[in-house]
């Protein structure tokens, strides 16, 4: 289909049909021998080319050669260029689901006449075409690699999907690099860990491994240490693949930096080959290597590799909330998850299923440092995506929730009596997790000898690594405490199987898709409100607009206007909330409520 044809500049173009696409790439030493990596097909394969860029195709994939020769200091929108044209070619031969990027930069470590050095510069470029392109999309990256050739043009590789599954993976040791702070750039690295694309038939896959290196957490270890560096992209590698990592995305498989094919290694000094090539041969044995002499694009790294694993699965069974939690966040990464509205029906905060996973996976990292599975944390929360970030936080670390009310709209002195009862019922042994607002309303009243943590308190943007507790289908996921008549506390406990199958019952009996969207305006720390604003579309990954309480009581009804807005097939309100939005109704002009 396609090849990427590493070789010294003076040297002949390697042979090749002349409608296949390839690049050529500067990056072989005097002493060495060009490296063609060549992509096959089984299908039969079309060929297109238009001016410089080269496509194959094959009914499944699509493999793109393209590149510039720059022209004076355009490197960064020359690049926004090249990547807009690129998105369009996808979208003229419907081959819309990028899984592989190559991109080969010269003198990737220098600056450009503005001081500003060439990676960032293309960085920029990419990331503007990306925003521009996909503006609702523009978190979801797929894997690549971005690295620095030793002359010549720019060249950029894309392979592509028509169809079939494909799902992007991030190292949960390595923050996603679009988390990167500024330092690394003013516009964040646009790439993916690595993407898991599923064969159109049969049960095949693979698994494009990016450009991996010495980064942990977004800091770059072991500067000067070549050894170490090897082993930690290995690490990174085997982390990445691993059946843990895998399984978290609804992957039934797991692999190893060992079980790699098409292993490629860049290495910035010829001094450290010998060392690098000793150690992938005890790493990866019996593969062939390519060992290519290129610039990392950061400065302060040597190395960085990359391979291609695949095989065959079975699509896995989720069982606990914690598996559809990490199923669904991953397939639905780009789709919204929660909009929150505010009193006045305005869109006040919204967050992407990808950003949740990260937000989460952040605090549970953060919580499992405090806690251990099956302690017990109150959640005192206003209704919004803070609650649903700390939820699953919660729910991902084996915590058992016990959610009361809080907020504006409810009594201090009521939310104070809550965790009294808890403490009463419990004898100590919880803390209580809030938003800043129930901190300062409630915290410095409460008993002495309870813990008030926010999410701000407990967020660690140098977090580095997020453990996966194993979780059982019969461990408590929440659990609520009320007073009975008699003044006795009642204490009803939900496990993960509880919830889940509720979720799944009322999915059944609603008719929820994946492509619902849904109104809420339920309590979220009852019962039903949990499980339909929360449990539910995590279960189904369902987008959910999320609504100041008593929104639907107000005059020209906001829950009707925003389940006209958001075009929403199913809300929860209740049956009090229908009949006043029913009484006050006066206009349903403009009001599209068809797919309710
Ligand atoms: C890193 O982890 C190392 O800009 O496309 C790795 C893979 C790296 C891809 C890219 C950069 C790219 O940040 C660098």
């Amino acid at each position: 289909m396609g090849a990427i044809i590493y070789q010294k500049a003076e040297a002949e173009p390697w042979p090749l049909p002349r409608e296949v696409p390839r690049i050529y790439v500067q990056m072989v030493r005097p002493q060495d021998e060009s490296v063609a990596e060549i992509w096959y097909s089984s299908n039969a394969v079309r060929y297109e080319s238009t001016g410089t860029t080269t496509i194959a195709h094959d009914g499944e994939y699509l493999f793109v050669a393209t590149g510039f020769t720059e022209k004076g200091d355009q490197l960064e929108v020359q690049t926004e260029r090249l990547y807009l044209e690129t998105f369009r070619l996808l979208d003229r031969l419907a081959y819309t689901t990028i899984c592989r990027i190559w991109n080969y930069v010269p003198e990737v470590n220098q600056d450009d006449r503005n001081g500003h050095e060439r990676y960032k510069v293309f960085c920029s470029g990419r990331s503007k075409a990306f925003t521009q392109y996909f503006p609702e999309a523009d978190t979801e990256f797929s894997a690549a690699t971005g690295i620095g050739s030793m002359g010549g043009d720019v060249g950029v590789v894309f392979l592509a999907k028509k169809a079939g599954e494909v799902i992007h993976l991030e190292n949960p040791e390595q923050t996603p690099a679009y988390f990167y702070p500024e330092q690394y750039g003013p516009r964040s690295p646009s790439f993916a860990r690595a993407t898991y694309a599923r064969s159109q038939v049969g049960r095949g896959y693979h698994i494009f491994v990016s450009g991996t290196a010495s980064v942990i957490g977004y800091e770059s270890v072991h500067q000067g240490d070549i050894t170490r560096q090897v082993e930690t992209s290995i690490d990174n590698i085997n982390t990445v693949v691993s059946a843990i990592n895998l399984n978290a995305y609804g992957i039934n498989s797991g692999h190893g930096a060992h079980s790699l094919s098409s292993v490629k290694v860049y290495i910035r000094h010829e001094r450290d080959f010998a060392t690098v090539k000793a150690l992938c041969e005890r790493h990866c044995p019996n593969r062939p290597i390519a060992y290519l002499h290129a610039d990392i694009c950061r400065s302060d790294l040597d190395v960085e590799i990359e391979g291609v694993a695949y095989g065959e699965d079975r699509p896995s069974v989720p069982a606990t909330l914690r598996d559809y939690f990490t199923l669904q966040t991953a397939r639905n990464a780009r789709k919204p998850a929660y909009i929150y509205l505010d009193e006045n029906g305005e869109e006040c905060d919204q967050i992407s299923f990808l950003l949740l996973r990260h937000k989460v996976f952040n605090i549970a990292s953060c919580l499992q440092r405090r806690f251990k599975k099956g302690d017990k944390l109150v959640l005192a929360y206003s209704p919004g995506i803070e609650f649903v970030i700390a939820y699953y936080a919660c729910i991902l670390s084996g915590l058992v929730v016990i959610p009361i009310p809080a907020g504006d709209q409810v009594e201090t002195e009521y939310t104070l009596q809550k965790i009294q009862l808890v403490a009463e019922t419990l004898d100590g042994g919880f803390a209580v997790l809030c938003d800043d607002d129930t901190k300062r309303r409630v915290g410095e009243r409460s008993l002495p000898d309870i813990e008030f943590l926010t999410l701000g308190d407990l967020w660690d943007k140098h977090q580095k690594s997020f453990e996966f507790i194993a979780v059982e289908r019969d461990d408590i996921a929440t659990l609520w405490i009320a007073s009975d008549s008699a003044g006795d506390a009642k204490v009803v406990s939900l496990s993960h199987d509880d919830l889940v199958e509720k979720a799944r019952a009322e999915i059944e009996n609603w008719d929820y898709t994946s492509q619902s969207v849904s109104v809420s305006c339920v309590p979220h720390y009852r019962y039903l409100g949990l499980v339909f604003s929360m449990i539910l579309p995590i279960c189904n990954g369902t987008t959910t607009i999320l609504m100041a309480p008593g929104a639907f009581v107000r005059p020209q009804t906001d829950w009707l206007r925003a389940i006209s807005h958001y075009r929403a097939t199913h809300s929860i309100v209740a049956t009090s909330g229908y009949e006043a939005c029913v009484a006050r109704l006066t206009n349903m002009q403009d009001m599209e409520v068809s797919g309710f």
